[in-house]
């Protein structure tokens, strides 16, 4: 209902989680139930404090390496995926293993070893030191160059102008890499693009529905945490985009009321790792100061699903449970008007 003070709210969707985020959550929830705790996990499965600390209450033990993990026990790596140096310390630990990785990440690795094995200079555009672009530089140290940033293009040295492609981490600003894209393009005319697409279509969805929203917006607050590398994105989007300002939080807690200020429309989205409840909880904070009016902007409809780990499928299966999983509700509990 249209709020007397024009207070509203515009509420991005697609928000919140993706495919991967899903099966990775429902891989550790559903290997706790099988196996019981604990269940290791290296790295955070996704990048959400609250889904990290939600799974530690339930038994998982979350560690940085394998070397944490004793000796024969099951661990889970995450959804960023790792490269083939954890696959064989893991191995060498004689540790059972289930791979959360994104099948969309994967499809990048693979990208890495077949430009690798063509002997090609890869430029991977993606931030240094982020889980997702360590394991897919390591699939081929040796023809691997990461690129942090459209300005990183003029520090790229190759051994064959000609037989150059780029690659990408799954969650970037996909206006920033285009941009690195032109500037790597303009020293090397011939730079091969990959086959398809690697900035995934969950990260594309979430900056084009801010996009939409953000013009109209005094004030975007995007719910994610801080090591979301897809969340911090939106933020940037949404100021790009024509937002008056934008805060990334975790929870509504963090919510600043001078935030609020002289503000009527108040555009609210989340990363691919956030459970809806988190944003049910930012709609009934700005609901209890006025913006009840919840105006929902689509851009787009999502219906990608992926099938569990196979590992974990296959030991489901042999116990006689249907591998099968529902779908996790990512709706808000507010009645929401489309626009
Ligand atoms: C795995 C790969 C890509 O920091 P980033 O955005 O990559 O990660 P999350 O966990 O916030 O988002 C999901 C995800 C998982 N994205
Ligand atoms: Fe995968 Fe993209 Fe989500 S790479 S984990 S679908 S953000």
């Amino acid at each position: 209902m249209t709020s007397p003070t024009g207070k509203r709210v515009l509420l991005a969707a697609p928000r919140g989680y993706c495919a991967g985020v899903d099966r990775a959550v429902i891989a550790v929830e559903k290997a706790l139930e099988h196996y019981g705790a604990p269940v290791y996990v290296r790295k955070e499965i996704v990048h959400n404090k609250y889904v990290v600390e939600s799974l530690s209450d339930k038994g998982a033990v979350f560690v940085n390496e394998t070397d944490e993990v004793p000796e024969g026990a099951r661990v889970v790596f995450s959804a960023h995926g790792v490269s083939p140096a954890v696959h064989e310390a893991a191995a060498e630990r004689n540790l059972q293993t289930i791979d959360a990785t994104c099948p969309l990440v994967t499809k990048v690795h693979k990208e890495a070893v077949r430009f690798a094995a063509d002997d090609y200079d890869i430029l991977l555009i993606g931030h240094e030191g982020h889980e997702e672009v360590e394991g897919t530089a390591g699939e081929a140290p040796d023809h691997v160059q990461i690129v942090n940033s459209p300005d990183d293009a003029v520090n790229v040295t190759v051994r064959d102008p000609e037989k150059v492609v780029w690659i990408s981490q799954t969650t970037l600003s996909v206006d920033e890499t285009m941009e690195t894209v032109d500037r790597l393009r303009e020293r090397f005319p011939t730079l091969q693009n990959p086959p398809s697409d690697d900035i995934c279509y969950a990260t594309q969805n979430r900056q084009v529905a801010v996009k939409k929203l953000a013009p109209e917006c005094e004030l975007v607050i995007v719910v994610g945490s801080a090591n979301s590398s897809n969340s911090v994105r939106l933020v940037e989007v949404a100021l790009n985009a024509g937002a008056d300002a934008s805060y990334r939080i975790d929870r509504a807690q963090e919510m600043d009321e001078s935030w609020l200020d002289g503000v009527t429309t108040v555009g609210v989205t989340s990363g691919a790792s956030v459970p809806e409840i988190l944003v049910n909880d930012v709609l009934a904070y700005l609901a209890e100061r006025g913006y009840g009016d919840v105006q929902e902007v689509r851009t787009a409809t999502e219906d990608l699903m992926f099938s569990l780990p196979k590992e974990l499928r296959a030991d489901l299966k042999a116990a006689g449970n249907a591998p099968a999983r529902p779908r996790r509700e990512n709706r808000t509990s507010l009645s929401v008007e489309p626009v």
